[in-house]
């Protein structure tokens, strides 16, 4: 079993029972699909029905039995608009839908409805989730519309087939500056993300390279056959964009977004893209940011930057999407009040209102960049007047890099559920990424793919649990992460009680197990230059990043309060302000992100910092121990290739965390002198 099917197996259902109820409901489908979505969704229910009831199903377009399913969009069915009454209709919005059961004396129905294609895609999905997960169905009353309206993968993709921070091969879509010849593979792809509710992809690398720039102009064939693909799942496409594609496609020598004659050119290229792709997405820039060309060039800022490209997008309904993760990567460390954490905020909070209605920014989780833990970016809540979306990394880039287990739905709950206090309390952040707290409807989530052309898509096949959580929290961001990896556990393994627990267990430990064996205390950073993976305390330490950790003989963290250090933690709001200034107050965790410490100070456990250090790093490498332990009972309750795939990676994670451990400890053993009180071997 090579893991392709993800989350989509249909498996068919051993409890004879089972099977015996969901036929009588499942044999017979009401659907008339008359649009390609309404096809994905017809293909994607017979095919799912057969697979997993092993049953004919017969496909009419009027009720022939005493149960049955019945799809179809309000309005189009006098039986269907008699059950979805005015007020349910308007609560789905354009992309909700109704799952429920109907009896009537005369016979009893399932009924899948929505108010649009996309809908009723999603509502196919839900649907067969309930049946992969062997739940009830015989009472349903089910109404779900997405919280979040942009729900986007973002690829980092390039045309010569390699995938910037992938780890799970090369990338799908491309080889070799053209399409690969896989569409049935791009279109599998597109059905995993559309079961998610994702409803836009951005297919191409954020750093546009000259190959790249061309997706725009010469190469637009292969963007619009990709708008193809995905269309039929009820998602648009996107482009990353070169701000000087009008200098690197060799037109112009400036890029000015003030110039009219720049304008001009955009706004044919857009043209052109748009007419021969009419439902495009919009673009994705990263400009000013690790030697992207920008605004800044021609001395203007982000907003008259982003606000160009919006004006050219607006009559045809697009979004431009643009990313807030500029900091200058070329900072000298020794200069101790420059802070590349303050950066984002510095850059954007001041524009705060100036950005067109059609521009949203896109912000990463944190400050500094995707490491195991940070503090929330106080852009969140620093910015009322301005469209906003949160990028979260899926691809394990500091986290393991899918060599290591690493659940990270844990972690983006936690972000999602941080409370800015920019309105008082309960201004969390999946309230301002969703629109609601602010009132803005260009908003939601991004999150940057962790996919290749692996047979299992992930690499590792655990990793999938993490794109799955990111689809789905993208759609509803209060589901817990217990209740995400439990239905990802059902669909991808078992409904067996034993393997969900030992798979929900080794997934829900598995965010802080790699904190413990990598860097402590909210630091970061620790790794390999250039490949961010595998220990190295210093590698970033003496570079020009603004990546330091600033530990010498006495102490380590990097002071960032208002009172003596970069002041950093004075951009949040006040009450968040005051938790992060006081050492006292600072959650510990991110005890080390916000302030420098002796190693001798104290924790709440009565650790001190050095001891916590050596504890969490030996008790990291046990824990692993664990997390094989557990996946070793396994054997026989799930299928050999997989297993046999899984404990290849729990090996390698086990030996590497090793090495994190005595590269770690050692590290501070001999720059600190201080022996570990439990006397264990440090080399
Ligand atoms: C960093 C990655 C780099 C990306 C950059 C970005 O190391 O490859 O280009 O982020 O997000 O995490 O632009």
């Amino acid at each position: 079993d090579a893991g392709y099917r993800c989350w989509l197996r249909y498996e068919q259902i051993r409890d004879e029972k089972l099977l015996e109820e969901y036929r009588t409901w499942c044999a017979s489908v009401v659907f008339r699909p008359g649009t390609p979505v309404l096809c994905s969704a017809k293909e994607e229910l017979i095919g799912a029905i057969k697979s997993l009831l092993a049953v004919e199903v017969a496909l009419s377009a009027s009720p022939n039995r005493d149960k049955f399913i019945m799809v179809g969009k309000i309005g189009s069915h006098s039986v269907i608009d008699c059950e979805t009454g005015g007020i349910e209709a308007e609560r789905l919005g354009s992309q909700g839908f109704v799952v429920k059961t109907v009896k009537k004396p005369e016979y009893q129905f399932i009924l899948i409805a929505a108010g649009s294609d996309q809908g009723i895609l999603y509502g196919v999905f839900h649907f067969l989730r309930l049946l992969q997960m062997q739940r009830e169905i015989g009472n349903l009353n089910i109404h779900e519309a997405p919280v979040n309206p942009l729900r986007m993968i973002d690829h980092w993709d390039n045309l010569d087939g390699t995938v910037e921070r992938g780890y799970a091969g090369k990338s799908i879509f491309y080889e070799q500056n053209h399409l690969r010849d896989t569409g049935h593979r791009i279109r599998d792809y597109a059905r995993l993300l559309a079961s998610l509710g994702i409803n836009a992809v951005v297919i191409n690398n954020v750093n546009v390279h000259r190959e790249e720039t061309g997706l725009i102009r010469g190469r637009l064939s292969m963007v619009v056959k990709m708008a193809g693909i995905f269309r039929n799942y009820g998602m648009k496409v996107f482009l990353s964009i070169n701000f000087a594609a009008p200098i690197e496609l060799g037109d112009f020598a400036t890029a000015d977004p003030l110039d009219g004659e720049v304008k001009e050119w955009w706004r044919k290229q857009v043209q052109e893209i748009y007419r021969r792709i009419p439902d495009f997405g919009g673009f994705l820039v990263k400009a000013d940011s690790e030697h992207r060309p920008g605004p800044f060039t021609y001395h203007r800022n982000h907003a008259e930057g982003a606000n160009m490209l919006a004006e050219v997008l607006k009559p045809f309904g697009g979004l431009l999407i643009w990313r807030c993760f500029v900091y200058n990567c070329t900072q000298d460390w020794r200069d101790q009040t420059t802070d590349r954490a303050k950066a984002a905020y510095d850059n954007f909070q001041p524009l705060d209102d100036l950005f067109q209605e059609n521009v949203i920014l896109q912000i990463k989780n944190g400050p500094m960049d995707f490491q195991v833990r940070e503090p929330v970016s106080p852009l969140f809540g620093g910015m009322e007047r301005t469209n906003q979306m949160i990028e979260l990394q899926i691809t394990q880039e500091y986290t393991g890099q899918q060599r290591h287990l690493c659940y990270l739905v844990p972690q983006w709950k936690e972000i999602l559920d941080f409370d800015t206090y920019a309105r008082g309390e309960g201004s969390t952040v999946k309230k301002i990424v969703s629109g609601g707290l602010f009132q803005r409807k260009n908003a939601g989530f991004a999150g940057v793919a962790n996919i290749g052309d692996d047979p299992n898509w992930t690499g590792h096949d655990l990793a999938q649990a993490n794109l799955y959580g990111f689809g789905r929290l993208a759609w509803n961001p209060d589901l817990t992460a217990a209740e995400l990896a439990e239905e990802w556990i059902r669909m991808s393994f078992s409904n067996d009680q034993t393997v969900i627990d030992a798979i929900s267990s080794m997934l829900h430990t598995s965010w802080q197990i790699y904190e413990s064996y990598t860097a402590p205390l909210g630091i970061g950073w620790m790794v390999n230059p250039n490949y961010h993976y595998g220990p190295n305390v210093d590698g970033y330490e003496y570079s020009r990043w603004g990546t330091y950790h600033r530990a010498d003989s006495k102490g380590i963290g990097i002071d960032r309060t208002v009172k003596s250090g970069t002041g950093f933690a004075g951009q949040y709001q006040a009450k968040n302000a005051l938790m992060y200034e006081s050492s006292a107050s600072c959650p510990e965790e991110l005890l080390l992100f916000f302030h420098h410490v002796p190693y001798f100070q104290r924790l709440k456990s009565g650790e001190t910092v050095i001891q916590h250090i050596y504890n969490t790093h030996f008790d990291g490498v046990e824990k692993v121990t664990e997390l094989k332990e557990k996946w070793l009972q396994l054997q026989n309750l799930i299928g050999d290739e997989r297993f046999a795939r899984v404990l290849a990676r729990l090996d390698e994670q086990l030996e590497h965390a090793k090495e994190w451990r005595d590269v770690i400890n050692s590290y501070f053993y001999r720059k600190t002198g201080i022996p570990d009180e439990l006397g264990r071997k440090i080399f």
